[in-house]
């Protein structure tokens, strides 16, 4: 009674046959060595770093995939109601180490790797970034998928399997950005697990016709095949391991025959190289919306196969489609999946035959979205033309969708057209667009931001109008977070070792709440000198880095300054780099004696432009040439260096985060809606230097105002200085004398000819939409006193860094995916 009849076959031959997690030192040298003989077809004599790679990860790939296998029957024999999270960017990074870690099995596997010839950092070395994600929102996703696991939810990721990532970025010998392609799976993948057999087809174009009771039929067209890939995803100390599903695009016909016999070839497999199309490349856009077709064909794409995916496996619980939300909840990551809605909505209307607002209810109650940003070029609309053609069916759904939404706004605030103008699905003013965030709103029971700050703008400023609607227990806030096993005990494994030595176990790993118990030592000599000793061996690393990617050596007793994040005018990279114009000359114009009592700093910086972002790619042009200067001038040679370091991706994150001394998160006031890096540096023990903004608001709560560096003006300034600069306009010279300096300095063609800097220098001088001119005195102010505080007494620095990082516990994506849990997905752990 109560025991399961054996599925197939013989039981004891099956599992005789099944095979465990590998746990001692023998067992996984010789699985590492069956994987180099009989997958890599390779042996001792000619098996390299890469080969090594290659065999390491499959073999912990299995045992990734024995807990994969258990957890995934676990939640099927128990049914929980489970939560997906649609992301069209996971930002990955390698995953060696972290599964490693994860498992708890990384001494172990050195030990083996070094038994056969390697050593374990150049085996994780050789691993290839998987770069699916622009930045922050798909940095975002990967830390939400570590905790999901780690916590033990029921959560899957859908995303999409782009052929080629993130671009890869070269700077040319004048200092501009280039790109490459980043083929990533050229080395093949041994993370993914191919379902040749999982497959939806998924149709676009067609036509759509109407029936009664608001049902249609949508035919013809198109299909493309979507296959799906699994990537397992370990939590950190358990067996908990869960999944993202990655869609790769196939032609649904590889070749038409008839075609092909008239002689036509290339019509033949025209429908093959549009279909494979659609996966191919990840838009490589931040923060920005560029309305490309290709980009709308990828959205549906991931929206359909995902949800029929979601929906057959609902289904094989036998339950009523009445229950669907009681089982099922869908987080929008921003409103790139916005067409789940609709497509939910024709799923049970025209395929499972329930009643329209029946299925409505069904769907409020099954989505919530995330908003991640306010800036309104990043607001996704999609023009009406566009979404005929393609999605002629998703169309009639939004049409009639909006025709009860406004009668109902009308009804609740009579005669204000304006308001239901503004609330309408569709765009009227220059051609009509869908606007994306307001479908999503509608369709969805919960709506929040991703720090305080940004959950008041969103409700105040592009969602007021819903606010008023629906109230306000519809908007949530949900502060960001990052998992600290990449962020802190993988990056940097020199603190994380002294962090466990002192609290006496790795409990603050999965409670970072512990971390607490390091402020008992904040004046104790000996642990500064340990915590000092960390910090210096990370900033040797990345000087070893430094020298042997650029030649350039840096001293690691300097004070390191880095800001790294998308190249972007709202993050001001550009005030960065004017204030260490400002600091040079500054330095210039002084005695060899007031020289030697300079703070020493390295000012590095690092990060990707999109590809058509001409101000971007010129901030970074700028940063470039500034440093060629600076850098070959022996007035300032050990005083004040300034780098570009190409190529910013999450592995270069995780050398420079623990090295940081200082970082910087200077956005204009309410345009950063949190930051994420922030939250990194600081967990590292580098202190913010930083604008009232964001996250760095909350984590000035938590670790103290004077433990930050705050500057610049606030969020409810921002409009009036905006108005001011179009209509009463105050000459930079007026304003700050030390920037117009600055400005006639980089005109004066010392850094490359003025007409090249010119549109960036009108930009500051005409307009100033990002307030550089408003907030430069007051961040060189902020600059001065971080020179005071980490020259004046280094002990006091280091407190401020222990107390840093001792007080980030509220930032572990694990407090963030919890709440998301317990107060929108309504989801609970299941133990394995
Ligand atoms: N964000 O990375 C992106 N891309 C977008 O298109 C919009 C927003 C970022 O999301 C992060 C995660 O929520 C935020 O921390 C960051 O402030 C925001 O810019």
């Amino acid at each position: 009674q109560g025991q399961e009849k054996w599925p197939k076959g013989d039981e004891a031959t099956w599992k005789a046959g099944l095979r465990g997690v590998d746990s001692d030192v023998p067992e996984i040298t010789k699985n590492i060595v069956h994987h180099v003989q009989t997958t890599l077809a390779r042996q001792a004599y000619n098996i390299d770093d890469m080969g090594a790679y290659q065999a390491t990860a499959l073999a912990v790939r299995e045992d990734l995939i024995v807990n994969w296998n258990e957890t995934q029957l676990t939640y099927t024999k128990k049914s929980p109601k489970r939560a997906y999270y649609l992301s069209l960017e996971f930002l990955m990074g390698r995953t060696l180490d972290n599964a490693l870690l994860n498992l708890g099995m990384k001494d172990k596997f050195s030990e083996g790797v070094n038994k056969l010839g390697f050593n374990m950092e150049d085996v994780l070395h050789s691993e290839r970034d998987a770069a699916l994600g622009n930045g922050g929102l798909g940095r975002l996703a990967a830390c939400y998928v570590d905790s999901s696991a780690t916590c033990e939810l029921p959560v899957w990721g859908y995303g999409l399997r782009y052929q080629y990532g993130m671009f890869q970025q070269l700077i040319a010998p004048d200092g501009s950005q280039l790109e490459a392609p980043d083929p990533w799976l050229d080395n093949s993948n041994p993370w993914e697990i191919p379902r040749l057999d999982v497959t939806v087809d998924v149709r676009f174009g067609g036509h759509a016709e109407k029936l009664e009771g608001n049902r249609g039929i949508w035919s013809g067209g198109q299909e493309v095949l979507a296959i799906a890939y699994d990537c397992p995803i370990p939590g950190s100390d358990t067996k908990s391991t869960n999944n993202i599903r990655f869609w790769s695009a196939r032609p649904r016909r590889g070749f038409d025959l008839q075609s092909f016999n008239a002689g036509n070839y290339e019509r033949a497999v025209e429908t093959s190289n549009s279909a494979a199309n659609i996966t191919n490349v990840l838009y490589p856009n931040d923060n920005h919306y560029a309305g490309k077709t290709l980009r709308l064909q990828q959205q549906y794409f991931w929206c359909a196969a995902s949800l029929s995916d979601i929906m057959r496996r609902f289904k094989n619980t036998g339950k009523d489609i009445s229950e669907f939300p009681n089982l099922v909840a869908i987080q929008l990551n921003d409103t790139h999946p916005t067409l789940a809605i609709p497509e939910l909505m024709r799923i049970l209307v025209d395929e499972e035959d329930v009643e329209w607002n029946a299925a409505w209810d069904i769907v409020t109650r099954t989505f919530s979205y995330t908003n991640h940003t306010v800036l309104p070029e990043a607001l996704e609309k999609w023009p009406v033309q566009i979404f005929e053609q393609l999605l002629p069916r998703h169309l009639q759904i939004i049409y009639d969708l909006n025709w009860t939404f406004l009668q109902a706004v009308a009804k609740k605030f009579p005669n204000d057209v304006a308001k239901m103008e503004r609330m309408s699905l569709i765009e009227e003013a220059n051609g009509r667009q869908i606007r994306m965030a307001n479908l999503a709103v509608l369709g969805s029971f919960k709506v929040n931001g991703v720090a305080e700050l940004h959950s008041e703008l969103v409700r105040t400023t592009i969602l007021k109008d819903f606010v008023d609607f629906y109230g306000i227990s519809k908007f949530a806030n949900v502060t960001n977070g990052i998992t600290p096993r990449r962020w802190l005990d993988q990056c940097n494994p020199s603190l994380s070792a002294l962090i466990t030595e002192t609290l006496g176990s790795r409990a603050w790993l999965k409670d970072l709440y512990l971390l607490k118990g390091l402020l008992k030592y904040e004046d104790d000599v000996a642990f500064h000198k340990k915590w000092a000793a960390s910090k210096a061996n990370n900033k040797q690393r990345l000087a070893a880095y430094i020298k042997s990617t650029l030649g350039v050596t840096v001293d690691p007793r300097a004070m390191f300054v880095i800001q790294v994040k998308r190249i972007h005018e709202y993050k001001r990279q550009s005030l960065n780099i004017l204030g260490v114009i400002h600091r040079y000359l500054t330095i210039k114009a002084m005695t060899p004696e007031e020289r030697a009592k300079v703070n020493p700093r390295v000012v590095l910086f690092a990060g990707k432009a999109a590809p058509g972002y001409w101000m971007a790619k010129l901030i970074i042009r700028l940063i470039v040439n500034v440093g060629k200067v600076i850098n070959s001038d022996p007035d300032v040679k050990g005083v004040l260096t300034v780098l570009f370091l190409p190529d910013y991706s999450v592995s270069l994150a995780e050398l420079l985060i623990p090295a940081s001394d200082i970082s910087e998160h200077i956005s204009t006031a309410g345009t950063e809606a949190s930051g994420t890096s922030n939250m990194k540096f600081c967990l590292n023990g580098g202190l913010l230097l930083g604008t009232v903004d964001g996250a760095n608001i909350e984590i000035a709560e938590e670790v103290g105002e004077d433990n930050v560096f705050f500057f610049g003006h606030l969020t409810p300034a921002v409009e009036e200085l905006r108005y001011n600069h179009r209509y009463n306009p105050i000459p930079v010279q007026e304003k700050s004398p030390a920037l117009a300096a600055v400005l006639d300095n980089v005109m004066s063609g010392c850094y490359g000819e003025a007409s090249i800097w010119e549109p960036f220098i009108n930009t500051v001088r005409q307009g100033d939409y990002y307030l550089i001119s408003d907030d430069f005195d007051s961040y060189l102010n902020a600059q001065a006193m971080v020179d005071e505080a980490y020259t004046k007494d280094p002990k006091e620095w280091i407190k401020k860094s222990i107390n840093t990082t001792a007080r980030m516990g509220k930032f572990s994506s694990d407090r963030a995916i919890m709440t998301y849990a317990e107060e929108i997905w309504n989801i609970e752990p299941v133990k394995i």
